[in-house]
């Protein structure tokens, strides 16, 4: 094999955001940019130069083009073995436990996520190190101090290799072996899971189910582990087929992308449970028949039934969540007696705590939710935790919910999501509200006292690194919230998010309407920010 060394000159934009580096795929296709942010990798990295990597995506356009891009420059930097999912595709928890399973150095992804696909969509790339998580925040810094300065590539000349084939093949000393995307990862779930129990459910209950995989990449392992092994009906998943573009579609798990499931929950005749998956599956959204759980409720929910499932039986060593994640966790934490921590937005952030056996389980309000399993979030994971509670308990997603905030009250949660917004606008707004911090402390708020107000930063307990400037919080006296953050994911301009919060243990009021009970404090933070003159718009495009 002959390496060759190309020339090339640094782009400056390569800083990775929340999860790797997500750009326009026309920004990726540009000559050198891809080539210049991997081999930024194998350059700081470099315990991948005789080592073994793992490579896979979601399958959006580019995928292919981009995985055999990444093989010439593997063999180049001298990796020795390459595993890569067959067709170019693996999930984002796959990778996960592919990495952690072989014991590999490390693992590409490709993916921007929820982000859409298509030639004029998104394209991302991630890294992920030898314990199946997202580089730490000091990785991530290296590799785009990197991407700044980097100069040459190395490449070689080889054939493509067939991505549709199960085998081995070579180019020069490197190994590479195409694997089922599937097989790993749900064997790794039956380890977990009561899979006879689940089955009993489905298959002698007469329990029905509607996965919805938004043409996206947890299709064939959502076919594999619901239809083929829990016995669900053909048809169970649908938009079940990997597409380039996702169909044209938002492959993000919320109540407005995931149209079809969301008409068949709130229709006539509902399943008993509907759940859909992102574009690269480690997102989730849970749903009973008429009845959406939040994803702050879900984490809570399984913390506090984690003892039903088999994987769990034995404890959990503490929880974690992300910092605009709702409290209602903290409080099953506290009455099981265990640790909880709260982290910056990020899954990078739970991997020291998963490390440390500090934390067991993690969840984010974005969707996401995990254990130690994998140091990902998994959205296929979050589905069988529920229909092993489900099997469980023989009763109502709707029930679980309720009997849930009877017990331990009820955390009324809102996003409100403003896209595409100006950048310069969107900096401002935020420069405006931290500066009338400090006053607020101590004052009142229609009402109710304000406790705290700051700029979230968060010492790590294991490694000691502090992560400043991670969301402006208005914290009051009776513990509801206000949260304003720029996303870290878009592509396009800024996208603010303001989360709001307010606890209600009266059991009277646990059915009402969350905007209404938390219309009050959204008029506060939008006084506050004085969004609609600063950004020009009346309302969110997105409310979860
Ligand atoms: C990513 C991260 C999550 C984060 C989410 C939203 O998810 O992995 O930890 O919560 O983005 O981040 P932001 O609010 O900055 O847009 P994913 O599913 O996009 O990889």
């Amino acid at each position: 094999m002959q390496t060759i060394t190309v020339t090339t000159t640094p782009f400056m934009d390569q800083r990775p955001g929340t999860s790797g580096l997500r750009k326009r795929v026309t920004q990726f296709q540009q000559p050198h940019y891809l080539e210049n942010f991997v081999q930024a990798i194998f350059d700081t990295k470099n315990d991948l130069n005789g080592g073994t990597l793992v490579v896979g995506g979601d399958g959006r356009y580019y995928n292919r083009e981009a995985i055999q891009i990444i093989i010439r420059m593997a063999a180049a930097n001298g990796v020795k073995r390459l595993l890569v999912g067959k067709g170019g595709i693996l999930s984002t928890p796959a990778v996960s436990a592919i990495i952690r399973k072989y014991h590999t150095n490390g693992g590409i992804i490709l993916s921007a996520s929820h982000n859409p696909g298509g030639p004029d969509g998104d394209f991302g790339i991630k890294f992920n190190g030898d314990n199946g998580g997202p580089a730490t925040e000091q990785v991530t810094e290296a590799i785009y101090a990197r991407s700044k300065t980097v100069n040459r590539y190395l490449t070689t000349h080889a054939a493509a290799i067939n991505l549709d084939h199960i085998g081995h093949s070579h180019i020069g000393d490197m190994a590479i072996e195409v694997i089922d995307p599937v097989h790993d990862y749900a064997e790794l779930m039956q380890t977990i899971f009561d899979f006879d129990a689940i089955r009993h459910l489905i298959v002698d209950n007469g329990f029905r189910l509607c996965f919805d995989a938004m043409h996206a990449v947890t299709g064939p392992y959502a076919i594999d582990i619901l239809e083929h092994r829990l016995g669900a009906p053909a048809g169970s998943v649908i938009n079940s087929t990997p597409l380039e573009d996702f169909g044209g579609g938002h492959p993000d798990p919320n109540l407005v992308y995931a149209k079809t499931l969301v008409e068949a929950i709130f229709g006539n005749n509902p399943p008993d449970f509907g759940a859909a998956s992102d574009g690269d599956g480690d997102r989730n959204m849970i749903l009973g028949a008429h009845f959406f759980v939040t994803p702050s409720d879900s984490l809570a929910i399984m913390a506090a039934n984690a003892h039903l499932i088999p994987g769990y039986a034995s404890g959990l060593k503490g929880v974690a969540r992300s910092m605009p994640t709702s409290c209602a966790v903290d409080r099953v934490a506290s009455e099981l007696r265990i640790p909880w921590y709260e982290t910056p937005t990020g899954w990078k952030f739970f991997g020291n705590l998963l490390d440390s056996n500090q934390a067991t389980l993690c969840g984010e309000e974005s969707f996401g939710t995990s254990s130690a399993h994998v140091r990902e979030k998994d959205g296929l994971w979050a589905v069988l935790f529920w229909l092993n509670i489900l099997a469980a308990r023989r009763t109502s997603v709707a029930t679980i919910v309720k009997e849930h905030w009877q017990r331990f009250g009820r955390n009324f949660y809102t996003r409100h999501d403003y896209e595409a917004v100006d950048a310069t606008a969107a900096n401002e707004l935020m420069h405006h509200v931290e500066q009338q911090l400090p006053a607020l402390i101590g004052k009142e708020l229609n009402g109710i006292m304000v406790s705290a107000a700051d700029n979230f930063s968060y010492l790590d307990p294991v490694d000691k690194s502090c992560s400043e400037r991670q969301g402006l919080r208005v914290i009051f006296s009776d513990g509801s919230r206000i949260i304003f953050r720029l996303s870290g994911t878009g592509t396009v301009g800024a996208t603010l998010r303001i989360y709001i919060e307010k606890y209600e243990s009266d059991s009277s009021r646990h059915h009402e309407d969350t905007q209404q009970i938390l219309q009050p404090l959204i008029d506060t933070a939008l006084t506050l920010s004085q969004l609609r003159q600063r950004i020009g718009r009346e309302q969110p495009d997105v409310i979860t």
